[in-house]
């Protein structure tokens, strides 16, 4: 449950950060069952920055019953979640981002519905929650967020290397206004973002992974009016931790 001042802060920023949301063993048992998750694997495909370095990426629309469905389902994220976005929710996709230590690379600034606009979803009521797996900081490449510039609403984007970037016109303009916020997390830190926030990331030039999963929601009022990409509206089961400590338990013992 986020309070007042932080629901606030979010308007303002475009971002709130809620620290230690998972505990250390939740964390490290994601990292685990990611590593031998086939069908995670499966779906890795990689997207090419700027200077020739690709980041890689693993994205699935339902939430599955396993430990991955099981944070993107949980109260932790779903709650916060609702309450910033106003409304009920559904989960339009989650992705692991695999930033690998030395090759990974960069994101261009973007916004996310820079990109969800063009799935047919009417309004910028969708939100992003970042679950730091790994730490991040500066020099693996942790996120870069623009502070207040949702408020700009959707600028324009088009092809930048192989991904989809924001017109670097108006992003340089904002750059000149001030420097970007670098979100530094620990493990089990969530950052909950606004579709609409300015982001980037640098290319991870340490020898530490970073690796993070974000759950992506949509508010139910937005489905997507035609089939596009990414969920349509589904009610949203929100999962106990029970059913978390459980799957992190079966893990320990297999
Ligand atoms: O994880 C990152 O470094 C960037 C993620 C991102 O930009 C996104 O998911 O839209």
């Amino acid at each position: 449950m986020l309070s007042a001042a932080e629901i606030q802060q979010y308007q303002v920023d475009g971002f709130v950060l809620r620290c230690g949301l998972y505990a250390a063993e939740e964390v490290s048992g994601l990292i685990r069952f990611a590593q031998q998750d086939a069908d995670m694997m499966a779906r890795i495909t990689g997207r090419m920055d700027t200077e020739g370095n690709q980041t890689k990426l693993s994205l699935w629309d339902d939430p599955p019953q396993n430990l991955f469905g099981f944070f993107a389902r949980s109260q932790r994220l779903v709650e916060p979640a609702t309450q910033l976005l106003g409304e009920e929710i559904y989960h339009y996709h989650s992705k692991m981002m695999l930033k690998e230590p030395r090759t990974g690379g960069a994101w261009e600034w973007h916004q996310d519905y820079g990109y969800w606009y063009n799935y047919a979803c009417l309004r910028p009521a969708m939100i992003s929650c970042l679950i730091a797996l790994d730490r991040a900081d500066r020099a693996n490449g942790c996120l870069q967020v623009l502070p207040g510039s949702q408020r700009l609403g959707r600028i324009d984007h088009g092809k930048v290397a192989g991904q989809t970037g924001a017109d670097m016109e108006r992003v340089n303009v904002l750059l000149e206004q001030g420097p970007p916020t670098y979100v530094e997390c620990e493990p089990g830190d969530v950052l909950f973002f606004d579709c609409n926030l300015l982001h980037r990331s640098d290319a991870n030039r340490s020898d530490r992974s970073r690796w993070s999963l974000i759950c992506c929601y949509n508010a139910r009022s937005n489905s997507p009016y035609k089939q596009v990409r990414h969920s349509s509206y589904q009610p949203l089961e929100i999962s106990r931790d029970e059913q978390m400590a459980a799957a992190l338990a079966e893990l320990v013992v297999a």
